[in-house]
This record gives structure tokens, sequence and C-alpha cells, in this order.
């Protein structure tokens, strides 16, 4: 049977983990963000610290890595994608009704037939390049499996509120049986001067229950309510990374996450999101390593 546990000896460490994520614990729209020491919850990664980062996805469910991708290809990636987003307006219209949704939305995915193989390509090259991709085969086990069907491209225009994705968590619109891990790559500066990203690290994974009815104009997904995370065992710390380009954020099917912008933030943001998934990463819904520690914490 296939094993989801960690190898005893994790490989070397690889260079490129650098210190210093600085997190800004605001206000979510929910109220005022609790803030936690909770060290577990504090998602920086030490310099070269590959099995720190193991550690906090298996803690957490969230890793940010700095600078784990290098800044000229981040750059490449930010001009090709700003390219396709200027072409969308003259390619949508022709590209069928998934890529109409793709342009109300803001987002370059599966669908749009013009300019996405480029991008696709270039992602692949990002997310197989750095840290991130050993991090996550010795988290998930396995040969883990590029499905570009997880690839998407955002551009959130701050006010532009269609854009705005709320609150949810990935492993809510799994369709397979699998365990995912969410590559969420900024491509230009973000949450401070651009709208953001506001996640919670889990000390213990646990699945919210997603309602169904999007506000009219609202993101068309089912989302998490606000107060149905008061019913979570834990202080809850969301955190809003100060993201540059060349960071990468990893994160598991349980952690929630939503799009978040703030007064002060008047610049667009450019990012890319994808999913890995392992051939043995079998698992309800959700990661299998989250699973057993949620299972193993369930035990008297
Ligand atoms: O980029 C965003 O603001 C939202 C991303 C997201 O919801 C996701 O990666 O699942």
């Amino acid at each position: 049977m296939p094993s989801n546990a960690e190898p005893e000896n994790p490989a070397p460490l690889p260079s490129g983990i650098h210190a210093g994520a600085m997190m800004h614990a605001g206000e979510g729209p929910a109220g005022p963000a609790v803030r936690s020491p909770i060290s577990e919850a504090d998602i920086t990664v030490a310099p070269l610290d590959f099995e720190g980062a193991i550690r906090s996805l298996r803690s957490t469910g969230v890793v940010l890595l700095r600078g784990a991708v290098g800044r000229g290809v981040i750059e490449q990636v930010r001009q090709a994608t700003v390219r396709a987003f200027e072409r969308l307006p003259q390619v949508a219209p022709t590209g069928g009704p998934a890529a109409k949704e793709l342009m109300r939305l803001s987002m370059i995915g599966p669908g749009l037939t013009d300019g996405f193989s480029e991008l696709t390509e270039m992602a692949r090259r990002v997310v197989e390049c750095g840290v991130g991709k050993p991090i996550v085969e010795l988290y998930l086990g396995g040969r883990l499996i590029f499905d570009t069907s997880t690839l998407r491209f955002r551009s959130h225009r701050p006010s532009r509120t269609l854009s705005y994705v709320p609150l949810h968590q990935d492993a809510a619109f799994t369709a397979q049986d699998r365990s995912w891990i969410n590559f969420w790559v900024p491509l230009s500066p973000c949450g401070e001067v651009a709208p953001g990203l506001e996640i919670y690290p889990l000390p213990e994974p646990k699945f919210f229950p997603h309602v169904d009815d999007p506000s009219p104009g609202g993101y068309p997904m089912g989302f998490i309510r606000d107060e149905a995370l008061a019913s979570y065992p834990h202080p809850l710390a969301p955190v809003e990374p100060i993201f540059e380009p060349g960071d990468l954020l990893l994160f598991d099917g349980f952690c929630p996450h939503r799009t978040i912008e703030r007064p002060g933030m008047t610049q667009t943001r450019y990012s890319f999101e994808f999913r890995y998934s392992s051939e043995n990463s079998q698992g309800p819904r959700a990661d299998g390593p989250r699973q057993e520690r949620r299972t193993a914490r369930a035990q008297p």
C-alpha cells in the first residue's frame, strides 16, 4: 500500500529558502484578527530549513518560502501574464462560454486556447525549478502530478470586486480523492500596495461547511461564512503576508484563504496558482499527512 509518510531521512538541504517572512496580521473582514503567538502558526522558514518547511506544512498546513524562485524567471512570467490579460478582451469573446467566464473573473486558465499553453509552460518552469517541488514531493510522497486543469492566472485590480475570491478551502473543490498542495505564486508585489491573500494556518485540520449562495455580482463559488470559523477549537490567527515576486506560498486543502483588499492597495496584483497532487497521496478530499494528524489527535 502506498504510504504518505515522510521519508525518515529527508533530502539534503537545498539552497534558496530565505528567512524573514514579513507577516501582517491585520484586521480581516470578520473583525479584528486574533494576534496569536503560536509559533507553529508563524509560517516563516529559517534559512535553508528544508525540514522546517515540511514541519510547518504538517503543523499548520501552510509554509511561506521567501525568495524561493529567481526574480528573473518571475519577471518573465509577469510580463507574459500582463500581455495575456491585455489580449483577453480580444480573444475571450470568440473563445466560448468558458473563456467569457474567465474574462468576467479576471482569470486566465484552461478554457482559454489563446496564450494559455505559453503561460502553462512558464508556470511549469517556475514550479519545477525552485525548492517548492522537492518540499511538496517529500511532504506528499510519491511522484507529483502536473495537472494543468488546476492552473489559474489572476489579475486583481483594486475595487474590482468580482475577481475577489471569498473565504474557502481548496478541499471543498477537489474533484478527485487526492491530496493537493496549492502553489500560490505572486508575480508582482502584493499584500501592501496591491490586493493580497488572507490565510488561516490551522494547527489542527478541520473542514468548514461552505455555503453556496454568492451575492449577486460576487465571485460565483461556495464559501465559508465568517461565523462558521467560530466553531474552530483553537484561536485562529489569520495572516496577510506582504509578498514579493520570488516568494512562494504553499498550503494544503484545509487552509482557509481569500483575496484581501485594504485601503492603500492601489496597484494591480498579478499571481498564479497551481495545485500539485501526488500519485500516492490518496486522501478523503484533502491531503493525507494532515488527515493522519487529525486522526491521531482524535484518538484518546
Ligand atoms: O489569488 C487569490 O486571491 C485567490 C486564490 C485562491 O483562492 C486559490 O489559490 O485557491
